[in-house]
Formats: C-alpha cells, sequence, structure tokens
C-alpha cells in the first residue's frame, strides 16, 4: 500500500483530535501527518502516537504535497479552504455540512454506498452525525425488507457542538447549587439569538431554525439519508433534541417496512450480521444502548426493537453511536481507507 501525505484542517477541535487518533489506532498508512487549525492554535503541540506534532495556521499553501486532508472546522473553513486543496492535488474528506447537498459530491457511509466513492471530483462528504449512526443501522433492514418510511427523534450529545459546548456543559453542571444557572452563551447554537442552558435540560432545537419550522440539523437528517440510500421517494422526518449528554447521540427510530409478515426476529437477524453494527436488545437483562457506554466505541448500537401493534410493517428501535467516532472521525478515516483500497 502506497504512504501518503495526511492534513487536518481542525486538528485541535473536538472531531479533529479523534481522526489523528483513529489514524494511528488502526495503522493507517501516512508518510506525513500536518495538523491545522486557526492562528489561534498555531503554535500548540500536540503528541500522538510517540510523536510530538506542531499545529499550524491554515493557508492556501498548507496543502502542497498533501494526498489526503480532513477538514473539520466549521463548514465557512471548508468552502475558503477545500477549493485550494483540491487544486494543488489532495482529496478532501469534509466533516462540514458545506457540500454534503451538492449533487456531484459523494456523501458516504462506506458499509451503505462505498461505489459512491468511484466518481469523486476532489471532494467527498461525511455526512452529519445523527445520519451516519441511523443509516448504518438501518442498510441491512433497507436490504432484506424494503424501507419506505423513517421517524426519528434525537437525543444528542453537546459535543456535536463542539469543544466550547463540552465547556458549557461542565461550567453549568458545576454551579448547581439547588437551582440550574440560567447564563449560557453557546447552545443551543453560537449563531442563534437566544441561548439556553442545556445542563439539566433539553433543547429541542439544534441549530437554527429554516422558514418550514424544522432545524438545519432535522433537514440535514431527512435530506442526507436519502441522498445516502439513493431513494428519494422515502418518507424521512426527523425531530431533534439537545441533552445534557457529553458523547454519544441517541435515535429514537419509527420505520415502515415494505415486506409482509416481518417480524422483530426477521428485524434483529439483519441487523446482528452487518458490519460495524451490535445488537444489544434484551430487555429481561435491561439489555440496551445508552450513550455513557457507548462512548469510545466504533460500533452503532441497537436495541428496544419492537413491532408497532397498530400498524402493519411498522417497528420501533433505540440507536446509539459515539458521534465524534462513527458519526465524524471514524466514518471519515474509514472513507479514506476505502479511497486507498480502490
Ligand atoms: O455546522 P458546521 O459549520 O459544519 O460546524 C461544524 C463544527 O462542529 C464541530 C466542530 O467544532 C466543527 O467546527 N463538530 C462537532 N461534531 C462534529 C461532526 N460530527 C462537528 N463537525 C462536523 N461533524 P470543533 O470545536 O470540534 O472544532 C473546531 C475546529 O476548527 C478550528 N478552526 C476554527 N477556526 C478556524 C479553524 N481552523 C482553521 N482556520 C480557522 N479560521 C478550531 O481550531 C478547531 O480545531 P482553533 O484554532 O479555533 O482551536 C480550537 C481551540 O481554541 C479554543 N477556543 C475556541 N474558541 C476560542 C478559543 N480560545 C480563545 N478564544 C476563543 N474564542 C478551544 O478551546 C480549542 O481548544
Ligand atoms: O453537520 O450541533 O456535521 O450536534 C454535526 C453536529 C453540525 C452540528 C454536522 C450538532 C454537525 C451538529
Amino acid at each position: 500500500m502506497n504512504k501518503v501525505n495526511v492534513a487536518i484542517v481542525g486538528a485541535t477541535g473536538a472531531v479533529g483530535t479523534k481522526i489523528l487518533e483513529k489514524l494511528i489506532e488502526r495503522n493507517f498508512p501516512v508518510q506525513s501527518i500536518k495538523l491545522l487549525a486557526s492562528k489561534r492554535s498555531a503554535g500548540t503541540e500536540i503528541a500522538a502516537g510517540g510523536f510530538n506534532y506542531i499545529v499550524e495556521e491554515t493557508v492556501p499553501e498548507s496543502f502542497e504535497g498533501i494526498d489526503i486532508a480532513f477538514f473539520s472546522a466549521g463548514g465557512s473553513i471548508s468552502e475558503k479552504f477545500a477549493p485550494e486543496a483540491v487544486k494543488r492535488g489532495a482529496v478532501v474528506i469534509d466533516n462540514t455540512s458545506a457540500f454534503r447537498m451538492v449533487e456531484d459530491i459523494p456523501l458516504v457511509v462506506p458499509e451503505v454506498n462505498a461505489q459512491a466513492l468511484s466518481n469523486h471530483a476532489g471532494i467527498i462528504a461525511n455526512p452529519n452525525c445523527s445520519t451516519i449512526q441511523m443509516v448504518a443501522a438501518l442498510q441491512p433492514v433497507k436490504e432484506k425488507f424494503g424501507l419506505s418510511r423513517i421517524i426519528v427523534s434525537t437525543y444528542q450529545a453537546v459535543s456535536g457542538a463542539g469543544a466550547e459546548a463540552i465547556d458549557e456543559l461542565g461550567s453549568q453542571s458545576q454551579q448547581f447549587e439547588g437551582r440550574v444557572a440560567n447564563e449560557a452563551e453557546i447552545l443551543p447554537s453560537a449563531s442563534a439569538a437566544k441561548h439556553y442552558p442545556i445542563a439539566f435540560n433539553a433543547i429541542p432545537q439544534i441549530d437554527v431554525f429554516d422558514a418550514s419550522g424544522y432545524t438545519l440539523e432535522e433537514l440535514k437528517m431527512m435530506n442526507e439519508t436519502k441522498k445516502i440510500f439513493g431513494d428519494y421517494e422515502m418518507s424521512v422526518t426527523a425531530t431533534c433534541v439537545r441533552l445534557p449528554v457529553v458523547t454519544g447521540h441517541s435515535e429514537s427510530v419509527y420505520i415502515e417496512v415494505d415486506q409482509e409478515g416481518v417480524t422483530v426476529e426477521d428485524i434483529r437477524a439483519s441487523m446482528e450480521g452487518a458490519p460495524g453494527v451490535v445488537v444489544q436488545d434484551n430487555p429481561a437483562q435491561q439489555l440496551y444502548p445508552m450513550p455513557l457506554f457507548a462512548e469510545g466505541k466504533d460500533e452503532v448500537f441497537v436495541g428496544r426493537i419492537r413491532k408497532d401493534p397498530n400498524h402493519a410493517g411498522g417497528f420501533h428501535m433505540w440507536i446509539v453511536s459515539d458521534n465524534l467516532l462513527k458519526g465524524a472521525a471514524l466514518n471519515s478515516v474509514q472513507i479514506a481507507e476505502q479511497l486507498i483500497r480502490q
């Protein structure tokens, strides 16, 4: 296997640090790794895998000689620098929402649509974290029984909103003295007009609202799911909620399958052998997935699988995964591994 020169843009962030960890842990065939962030972080030392890396400011010339550039520094940074990286011959794997819905840009979860990688023009988009874990879990069900409808409600961790949101949950929790602190600066969204405390709360807003009444996070789930599955007829709606969980997104998912007579056992069996999916489903032993136990794990965990008593072909389930790993860093590194294999 040829060795590659890698850059990570947003290397000091919640996702960028995990990308570096996964590259090392998975023995990704690197020739060199360049850590890039804003000017604010330039000069910071990061130790990993027995090496000391110095963070550099991201400039167009940073991408000279780079083969693969991972981006996770927000959409505006990707819009500015991804074309610069591509111009210099790099393939960009982008973790932001900047290019996901652009028609000719592949949006990839390798277990679902690796074939989309065979046709790219330098940029590959990594889907939204909530979308990735849902489609990875549902792919075997869709393949075996057909899938016409998804209604999902999410219970999302603060780390999805970046390192600053994790700090906000931490400081609000520490201020608790019988009363919940009322000060907030980051959540539900740094760019929103109003901010609400996340500690001891549940906020039904992730990102900002669209004129339709949905939030951008909800629309991402709805649109990206159709693009990844390659099925624009599928009915998908989402409600996205932020919880005071540090890491690990949970999802209550209702599906309708096409085939008649499908049982809970059929659904469970289809998921059991699927790559990257672990079924944790035994009510008698109180076995079900929880974000606290999914943190740090690569897999997508599924439990609480049950039939809708009122609707033929309807099933409910609970899907949990580490939003920074399969939801972001791991999926990006798996995309890179797949590119090298191809
Ligand atoms: O919705 P979007 O636009 O797609 O946004 C995606 C954002 O969501 C996060 C991630 O933020 C990303 O930026 N995210 C979480 N989960 C995600 C997922 N699954 C996800 N994104 C995609 N998929 P993050 O906080 O994890 O990382 C931000 C990184 O971007 C770097 N960055 C910022 N501006 C940059 C830039 N890099 C290059 N050029 C720029 N102009 C950022 O680096 C970080 O690596 P940094 O240099 O800003 O350093 C972060 C450190 O600085 C501290 N800090 C933050 N704000 C301030 C600050 N210090 C002083 N003053 C501040 N105002 C932080 O504590 C951190 O240590
Ligand atoms: O689109 O705030 O990849 O939880 C995923 C996490 C956007 C923000 C993305 C969050 C990000 C989202």
